[in-house]
Parts: structure tokens; C-alpha cells; sequence
């Protein structure tokens, strides 16, 4: 077969794309070369629908030690006592969730996507909106914070067989007992999509969700720096509180119910060769070096979030905790849309993002999202965040301006050569 020379230019030029530019994008990251390496390889080839030990396939012994590795290492980093790696995204890994303690049509209750929730979480273009009967809460407009009041009211009222808490774009933690006092009031589950803020969860630096809530999801390649892909956890094989059943009427443990939910619930054959690559990350979270990049990660989103500030940027709920921020750019007389485009002129990554009561489309938006955990990975530290706001604070004051945009790129262009991405590659 002809090497596909176009196919592995374009991946150059993506990798020179990642080199050169400062990424800002919350929910992306860079995994280390083990990881990617794993993900291209043998394991591929292979079909292993079913667990390990359990499969539906023959020759699947090795991929057998790969998976269970990386249901360990899971299980140990989160201290729970189930975890299935198989989800092929964090969307996925709530479709089966979903599935699994849930009939069509009953009510579930999610943060707003307009006020920093999921399109997983009910919203009326996804299958969580369609096959269920969605409500949501929003955050105050005061503060910026959960209103968690709000969501009180509302579980009382619409009385959801599920409350979901997490979130896309927020950047304060949560108060997961609060939400499970009302979720046990109304007789509801409650599940912590904690996609953003894994890696921090993971080492400790936030409030663990594990708990308060009966399932807890998650992607693998955002703060958690793994693989793209999903995971679903529980602290406790819980007893099945509300009597679930099979498709046979059997009552079934709950992880027998999830397990059955993703295959063949909602997917096909596992990627095992992703699996090999989350097993690598998982083994890589459990080490020391990565609580010191996660501490790093809360002082560099800190520490931009200062420089925000004290260029009159409004930052919803005025700060963060974890490793992203929003914000509102109405001060500033720019949309969300065109601040991402100039952005993009001066190799700076980041995405629009509607602000909560945003009076512009999801397809304008009045807000920006940024997110460290990718340029810490670069290497960056708290010092170098003056840089980064600097860049994004006259690009964005600049937007008209083409060769000041130009001037801006090459600052980052050069500024970037310094932090070396995948010096192995070329
Ligand atoms: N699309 C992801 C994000 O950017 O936050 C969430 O799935």
C-alpha cells in the first residue's frame, strides 16, 4: 500500500498548528507521547465486545490485561469501587448512564447549557432532550454562582428521576451534599458529570463528588490529560436503591445495569487500544508529578484571572477554582464570535461562549471561554499568564487592525518556541 502522504502532511501541519499557537480551548490538553503512542497500535485490530474475562470474541487475553489494568488504576485514582473505561466519549458515557436508570420520558434535571451546562444534560438538540423529559437550573445573575435555590424548587416540583450537576463553563466548585439532600427528598439519582474538572478532582485540589453522588462521569483527555474519551464510575456498587430492571425483569446490580448499558446498550466493540492509552494515563495520574501539575494548573488559572482583572475584564462569578474561566465581553464591545476569530489571527485558541442571560445567539455569544490545562502541560507557569492576557487583551483591542494582529502572532509564535511540544516528532 502507497504511504498516504496527503493524509500525514495535514497531520504535520496540525502538529506544527499545536506547536506554535497558545491553547486555550478549556476542554483540550496534550497527552504525553506514551499515551499517543498507544493509541496507534495493534490493539486496534482487535474485537472484544464484552468485558474482560467476558468477552464475545476469541484472542482476547492480552486486551483482557489492558482493560482490567486500567479499571485499576481508575479505581485506585478515585478510590471507587466500579469504573467501566469503555466509552468511546464523555457524550457517550452518558447516553449509557442514562440508558441504564432510565425510562423514555421521565424527567431529568441539568444545569442550563446557556448558563454553562452540557448538551448531554438535556438539551432539546441531543438525546438526553429527546428521549427525556428535561428541566434545568441556571446560575444567579447576581453572582454568577449555582442556584442551587433554584435547583432545590425545581427537583421539588418536577420531581426528575435524575439531577446532573457538572458542567462545560463554570468555574467554581460544587456542593454535591446539597444536591444530594434534595435528590433523596424527591426519590431522584444524582450524577456528577465532572469532564472539566477530573484532574483536580483526581489529586484532591476540589470537593470529590464521589460521595454524595450515586454515578460519576467523565471524559479522559480534558484536565485528566489521557486519551479522547469516557469513563463512568461509582463510589459503591450501589444495591440498586430503586429496584431497576433487566430487559428480563431481573433486578440486577447497578454496576451489572451500566455495564449492560454501554455494551451493547449503546455501543459496538470497545477501542482497545484507546483503553491501552487511558491505562497509560491512569498510571501517569497516579504519580506525584502530576499533583504538581494540577497545583500548577489552579495557580496559572489564578493567576490569569488576576490579569483579567486588572484589565477590566468581567470574569463570571469574579474568579475560579479549577482550570478554566469565562468571560463576559460586553465592557469590552466585542462578541464572543469575533474575539474567537481575531483570536485565532494571532495563534491564540480559545472558543466563544454564550455568558448566563446572554441577550446574543450560541452562534454570536457575549463570552469567551479560556482554559489552562494545555499550556501548563507547554510548561508554562504563573509568570508567564501576564504574556498570555497581554496577547489575548491588545489582539482583542486590535481586532480591526491586521498588522498589529500580524505583530501579535509572531510575539506568540516566538514565545511559544520556548515551551517544546512533542520534541520526538517531526
Ligand atoms: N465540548 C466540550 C467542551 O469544550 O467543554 C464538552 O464536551
Amino acid at each position: 500500500m502507497q504511504r498516504d502522504t496527503l493524509v500525514f502532511d495535514l497531520i504535520k501541519q496540525e502538529l506544527e498548528r499545536q506547536r506554535r499557537g497558545i491553547e486555550l480551548i478549556a476542554s483540550e490538553n496534550f497527552t504525553s507521547l506514551q499515551v499517543m503512542q498507544a493509541m496507534g497500535n495493534v490493539m486496534t485490530n482487535k474485537y472484544a465486545e464484552g468485558y474482560p474475562g467476558r468477552r464475545y470474541y476469541g484472542g482476547c487475553e492480552i486486551v483482557d490485561q489492558t482493560e482490567q489494568l486500567a479499571i485499576d488504576r481508575l479505581k485506585e485514582i478515585f478510590n471507587v469501587e466500579y469504573a467501566n473505561v469503555q466509552p468511546h466519549s464523555g457524550a457517550q458515557a452518558n447516553a449509557a448512564l442514562m440508558l441504564a436508570i432510565l425510562q423514555p420520558g421521565d424527567a431529568i434535571l441539568g444545569l442550563d447549557l446557556s448558563m454553562g451546562g452540557h448538551l448531554t444534560h438535556g438539551s432539546a438538540v441531543n438525546f438526553s432532550g429527546k428521549l427525556y423529559q428535561p428541566h434545568f437550573y441556571g446560575v444567579r445573575k447576581d453572582d454568577g454562582l449555582v442556584d442551587y435555590d433554584m435547583l432545590e424548587e425545581k427537583a421539588r416540583t418536577v420531581k426528575p428521576k435524575l439531577i446532573i450537576c457538572g458542567a462545560s463553563a463554570y468555574s467554581r466548585d460544587w456542593d454535591y451534599a446539597r444536591i444530594r439532600k434534595v435528590a433523596d427528598e424527591v426519590g431522584a439519582f444524582v450524577m456528577a458529570d465532572i469532564a472539566h474538572p477530573a484532574g483536580l478532582i483526581a489529586k484532591g485540589l476540589l470537593s470529590s463528588p464521589f460521595e454524595h453522588c450515586h454515578f460519576v462521569t467523565s471524559t479522559t483527555h480534558k484536565t485528566l490529560r489521557g486519551p479522547r474519551g469516557g469513563v463512568i464510575m461509582m463510589k459503591k456498587d450501589w444495591e440498586n436503591p430503586f429496584g431497576l430492571k433487566d430487559v428480563k425483569g431481573n433486578l440486577r446490580l447497578m454496576s451489572n445495569l451500566i455495564d449492560m448499558a454501554v455494551f451493547p446498550g449503546t455501543q459496538g466493540g470497545p477501542l482497545e487500544h484507546v483503553i491501552a492509552a487511558k491505562a497509560i494515563a491512569f498510571g501517569e495520574i497516579l504519580t506525584d508529578e502530576f499533583l504538581v501539575y494540577q497545583q500548577q494548573v489552579q495557580k496559572n488559572a489564578q493567576a490569569m484571572a488576576k490579569a483579567f482583572t486588572s484589565r477590566d475584564y468581567q470574569i463570571i462569578s469574579g474568579g475560579t477554582d479549577n482550570h478554566l474561566m469565562l468571560i463576559d465581553l460586553r465592557n469590552k464591545n466585542i462578541s464572543g464570535k469575533k474575539a474567537e476569530q481575531v483570536l485565532g489571527h494571532a495563534d491564540i485558541t480559545a472558543n466563544k461562549n454564550m455568558v448566563p442571560y446572554d441577550d446574543k445567539s450560541a452562534f454570536v455569544t457575549s463570552g469567551v471561554r479560556f482554559g489552562v490545562a494545555a499550556i501548563t502541560t507547554r510548561g508554562m507557569m504563573e509568570s508567564d499568564m501576564e504574556f498570555v492576557v497581554n496577547a489575548i487583551d491588545t489582539t482583542l483591542m486590535n481586532a480591526d487592525n491586521e498588522s498589529k494582529l500580524k505583530d501579535i502572532k509572531k510575539q506568540v509564535n516566538e514565545f511559544m518556541s520556548q515551551f517544546v511540544l512533542y520534541p520526538e516528532m517531526n
